[in-house]
């Protein structure tokens, strides 16, 4: 199938969720095109089944807001007409699911019928799509894509609650590629990082406020009272200078690294010993996937998606938002005996097999199956 994917072509989880599904998708035959305003970070290399098509908005001064939308809607157009593209699945839904819909009702206006799959990611839901500025914008996008899918029941059900959704709503959890070389790391040069009696903890997120960073310098700085540690902090947005700060009252700066944004977390996760995901809300939490998937065991808050993905005292353990006392508790728990950390490694692998590509793509691929019989 011909398929055009809309995504954020960031480092944030929908791109990377929607770009790792495009690279699936290539691989099993089908003809992928990305059409979004940068080449996504995770897309490794076009081929003659992965195009790339860039959405660009011209500069004009009378214009206080560029009108992305617009744009986007117009080089969809374009692509479908020009590459023959049979469906469209678009990732986040603001403002991807309004642009695709009017794409589509633009082709329709010349006999092209295409159809369209809306992913929801999560804080297109529970932060940003629920304001009452985009809520009706956000309603109307969702009940006007063929086909819903969000990544975890927890925000299957957000959704419902909170928006008036017509659509059904099917659950295709995010995945990982458990088979890909670079998370089956055997050579770690963990030496280069720590010494051999120092434990690693890490923590990857794009930093903003939703993440709790603060949470994970607490954390941190409790499991190193107990715990020869060092900590890792992948990623840059906003909470990294708080972040800095903290750490520096705390008085334990010489032992965080901020490392910032990184296209080589597995190399990262290779050498960590546990993961912190202390976040607020966390519609799936796909850097605890991965970390799972390179054997690191997670200490997660049990929100949203995360009860999903991290299980409770086998891959890692889960608290309630805040709570960083139990978190350190959680995590010298697991870093303190060796054979136990080696036991919740191995956990945390198996229960990341469950996600694996080739489990979850074919569930996309049946959607869109639906999608073109449907037409
Ligand atoms: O919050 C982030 O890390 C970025 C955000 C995004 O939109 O890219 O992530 C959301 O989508 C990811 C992929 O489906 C999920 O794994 C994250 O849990 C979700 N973030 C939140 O719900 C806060």
């Amino acid at each position: 199938m011909k398929i055009g994917i809309v995504c954020y072509p960031t480092f944030g989880g929908s791109g990377v969720v929607a770009t790792e599904l495009g690279m699936g998708l290539a691989k099993r035959g089908h003809e992928i095109h990305f059409i979004t305003y940068k080449q996504p970070v995770r897309l490794e290399q076009l081929s003659k089944s992965i195009h790339y098509h860039e959405v660009n908005v011209p500069e004009y001064p009378l214009f206080h807001y560029q009108p992305y939308e617009l744009a986007l809607s117009s080089k969809l157009v374009d692509m479908v007409r020009l590459h023959k593209i049979e469906l469209l699945h678009v990732h986040y839904a603001i403002p991807h699911a309004y642009a695709g819909y009017m794409a589509k009702k633009m082709l329709q206006e010349e006999g092209i019928h295409i159809p369209m799959v809306t992913t929801l990611h999560g804080t297109d839901i529970t932060l940003v799509g629920n304001h009452p500025f985009y809520k009706p914008a956000v309603t109307f996008s969702i009940n006007k894509s063929d086909y819903v899918t969000s990544v975890s029941q927890s925000l299957k059900d957000d959704t419902l609650r909170l928006f008036d959704v017509k659509t059904p709503i099917e659950v295709v959890p995010n995945f990982i590629d458990a088979k890909k070389e670079k998370n089956q790391f055997t050579d770690c040069q963990r030496e280069l990082m720590a010494e051999d009696d120092e434990k690693i903890i890490t923590h990857i997120s794009n930093f903003r406020k939703v993440k709790r960073v603060d949470d994970v310098v607490k954390i941190f700085y409790k499991t190193q009272q107990t715990i020869n540690s060092k900590l890792i902090m992948v990623g840059e947005g906003p909470e990294v200078q708080p972040a800095k700060k903290l750490a520096h009252e705390l008085g334990i700066s010489d032992n965080i690294m901020f490392l910032g944004e990184s296209n080589d977390i597995d190399k990262i996760l290779c050498f960590s010993d546990l993961f912190l995901l202390p976040s607020e809300k966390e519609s799936f939490g796909l850097a605890a996937l991965e970390a799972m998937v390179n054997g690191v065991p997670v200490i997660s808050s049990n929100t949203g998606g995360l009860p999903e993905v991290n299980k409770e005292g086998f891959s890692g353990y889960l608290s309630e938002v805040g709570n960083v006392e139990e978190m350190a508790k959680n995590a010298i728990h697991i870093l303190s005996d060796d054979h136990r950390l080696q036991q919740f490694k191995l956990n945390a692998k198996k229960m990341a097999l469950k996600f694996d590509t080739d489990t979850v793509i074919p569930q996309y691929e049946e959607i869109y199956n639906r999608a073109a019989s449907n037409l």
